[in-house]
């Protein structure tokens, strides 16, 4: 069977906020794979990817982009497949651009907008799992215990950090 998700990015510059997700699904388990995919560089790849997202068997869509961060949209316009949106910060604008670009789509074609950048991705890659966890209880059971982990990792009382 084929990757249930498809992580793709506008850039390779984009990989090091991307890679948070890619983490994310290797900690539970989940398929999935990784494609620079570029709505400016690349429309072609885009068009190609989107058309074939759903024979594919991709169940969701991850799609990190800056800037002028047209990707995910574009690719919701293109495939029924659920697009999560991940602004990646830049160092113009801080991503308050990718978020924009991102999170403004028309009625029609939503985009499911994450976070700018470092929590953003990983982010995008829990959703992604909690959407495929509903026709799997095996991930279910994964996903909860990796949320029950972090919970119980975060201390009652605040500590002085020294450096
Ligand atoms: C967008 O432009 C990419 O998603 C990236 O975030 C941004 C900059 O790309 P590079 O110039 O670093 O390749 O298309």
């Amino acid at each position: 069977m084929g990757v249930k998700v498809g992580i793709i990015m506008g850039s390779q510059s984009d990989w090091p906020t991307m890679k948070g997700a890619a983490q994310i699904l290797d900690d539970l388990g989940v398929s999935y794979e990784t494609k620079i995919v570029s709505a400016h560089r690349t429309p072609d790849r885009l068009w190609t990817y989107g058309k074939t997202a759903v024979e594919r068997g991709l169940q969701v869509i991850i799609a990190g982009a800056g800037g002028a961060a047209h990707l995910p949209g574009m690719m919701a316009s293109k495939t029924r497949v659920p697009v999560i949106g991940v602004p990646v910060q830049t160092k113009a604008l801080s991503g308050v651009d990718s978020l924009y670009s991102i999170l403004q789509m028309p009625k029609g074609y939503p985009v499911a907008t994450m976070a700018i950048g470092s929590a953003g991705a990983p982010n995008a890659a829990l959703l992604a799992a909690g959407i495929l966890a509903l026709q799997d209880a095996a991930l279910a059971e994964r996903l909860d215990t990796w949320r029950t982990t972090l919970s119980d990792s975060i201390p009652d009382e605040p500590q002085d950090v020294h450096p």
